[in-house]
């Protein structure tokens, strides 16, 4: 039973943790207000940072065959189900026990295809797939309602010799209906970027595509590819890709935003999200024969977090052209792509250290609004041309991220002759997916830090994930009464010290500072020995 209070109660108070105690006639009873999400935003005066878990390595093919370009995806209905794939040899992968496991899909139904595979799951449990064929590289979807065990064909395209297609999912302009949209290269077209969405109803009901919409601008010589596609909060679409210029660099990363998403308006006019020095064929030491694009990646805040609504860019740069030393970066919008903000460096390795991060992939965890950033990265690499796995979080809208954590347990590389010899080193993207405080990146693994791969170690490549949790920081547990005390504990901090405030309204601006207590790094109590009818509480540090 709330109050007519606890509406004003639930105003975010930055900076401090927020109790109400009420107690009133016979009954007595505590209303209890947990910003727990609050504490992350105010970590900053609380002095504990979010931390990130990485799990056990798992090796999700165990083949003798190469796989390398991955896509990875959970299941928002069911975070266990989670969906693997890879392009080198289009090993197809789903488990239902949150990755520990993996089981072959059934795919024949979507006939023979030479990869570029993406999947994304909707909030129905619609599992989508596409691929290219391997005749005439039709885009082709496949739709999955049983979690990946079997695909049905949904769609294939009329044009054909396409590149990179990419699938998202999300809300539709029409309340309470879904989207799901692919886009990709049509090189029938002289590169342009088609878009295609179509209206989602339900799991297996999924509406017919609509014709192929052109990303104006997108043709002959500022043709784009390597792109993405994002839907945001009311149903809109945009589309991120780089100018296909062969080349080193310097090159374009370009956005087109079709505002109604479903509806009948088009893509409008391209724009320029970022200059990069990473060009769509650029060499570095640890991907000489491949190459490496920027990877421009989008994500779209469709949470009720508090950065709902904020549109992420995320590629790759690096000082110059022909620089080894490439970095990763985010910048956000606020406002659908007109403007962004300053480039946020992920890594957190020296800058100028001169070693490479590549491949990078983004990904959104819609429960709360952080971002996960995973990523090549040859930091440890004394010849920087040997990987690792890092990955980091943003709980703050892309204006930091947390420390980098080491994803991967061992060390591959695309200089052994078994990769050499295909000249497809690691492929041209990783996988990443990121739901309920847990995310998983995906990437091609040489090391057999596992044990499980049996080309042995340095030799083909498999297809590994990890889980790694975000571990938000608990700063107040267990409110309660006792008596006529009330007591809380704080989780405190060495150099901080913890205040109980309180006051009869959340009107009247003078609190009462009670105990405190110097942190320790343990758990402490505060108490209110002289508890009232009503009273609203609050802990500050500082
Ligand atoms: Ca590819
Ligand atoms: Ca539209
Ligand atoms: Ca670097
Ligand atoms: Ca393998």
């Amino acid at each position: 039973m709330l109050t007519p209070g606890i509406d004003r109660l639930l105003t975010r108070l930055p900076g401090h943790l927020g109790i109400r105690w009420v107690r009133s006639g016979k009954s007595r009873r505590v209303c209890l207000w947990l910003l727990c999400l609050a504490l992350t935003w105010s970590s900053v005066t609380l002095g504990a940072l979010p931390t990130l878990t990485v799990g056990t390595n798992v090796n999700i093919t165990k083949s003798t065959a190469n796989n390398a370009e991955e896509t990875i995806a959970i299941n928002p209905k069911n975070p266990l189900n989670l969906f693997a794939s890879e392009t080198a040899s289009l090993a197809t992968k789903y488990s239902l026990d949150g990755g520990l496991t993996w089981n072959n899909c059934n795919v024949t139904a979507l006939g023979a295809s030479i990869g570029d595979v993406a999947g994304a799951f909707d909030d129905y449990s619609n599992l989508f797939l596409v691929e290219l064929s391997s005749s005439s590289f039709h885009v082709v979807v496949g739709l999955s309602t049983n979690g990946g065990a079997t695909f049905s064909l949904l769609y294939q395209t009329a044009s054909s010799g396409n590149d990179q297609p990419s699938v998202t999912v999300g809300p539709s302009s029409t309340s309470g209906q879904g989207s799901v949209w692919i886009t990709y290269t049509d090189n029938t077209g002289s590169g342009r970027i088609n878009a295609q969405g179509a209206a989602v109803t339900g799991l297996g009901h999924v509406g017919t595509f609509s014709a192929a919409q052109i990303a104006p601008g997108t043709s002959g010589a500022n043709g784009g590819d390597y792109g993405d596609i994002v839907v945001g909060p009311s149903g809109q679409v945009m589309v991120t890709y780089q100018s296909v210029n062969g080349s080193e660099g310097p090159d374009d990363i370009w956005i087109n935003l079709d505002a109604d998403g479903l509806g009948a308006g088009g893509f409008g006019t391209q724009s320029i999200a970022t200059a990069t020095h990473v060009g769509s064929f650029s060499t570095i030491p640890a991907q000489p024969k491949r190459k490496i694009d920027a990877e421009a990646g989008l994500a779209w805040d469709r949470s009720s977090g508090p950065y709902h609504g904020r549109l992420y860019l995320l590629y790759t740069d690096r000082p110059s052209t022909n620089s080894p030393d490439t970095d990763i970066y985010v910048r956000y919008s606020t406002n659908n792509g007109t403007n962004w903000s300053s480039p946020v460096r992920v890594n957190d390795d020296p800058i100028g250290n001169g070693k490479s991060q590549f491949l990078p992939k983004m990904a959104l965890d819609q429960t709360s609004g952080f971002i996960a950033v995973s990523f090549y990265d040859c930091r440890n690499s004394a010849g920087n041309n040997t990987t690792e796995v890092w990955a980091t979080v943003s709980t703050n809208g892309g204006v930091s991220f947390l420390p980098n954590v080491k994803v991967s347990a061992g060390v591959s590389s695309a200089l052994v002759s078994a990769i050499a010899g295909t000249s497809f080193d690691y492929g041209d993207y990783t996988g990443l997916t990121f739901y309920g405080g847990v995310f998983y990146p995906c990437w091609a693994d040489n090391s057999n830090s596992t044990g499980n791969n049996p080309s042995g170690a340095l030799s083909n490549f498999d297809m590994y994930t990890a889980r790694v949790t975000v571990n938000l920081p608990v700063v107040m547990v267990n409110p309660r009464r006792s008596g006529k005390n009330f007591l809380v504990s704080v989780q405190t901090t060495v150099g901080k010290t913890y205040y109980l405030q309180s006051a009869p309204s959340l009107t009247n601006p003078f609190w009462t500072t009670g105990t405190n207590v110097v942190g320790n790094g343990l758990l402490q109590d505060l108490v209110d020995t002289n508890l009232a009818t009503q009273k609203f509480y609050r802990v500050l540090a500082q």
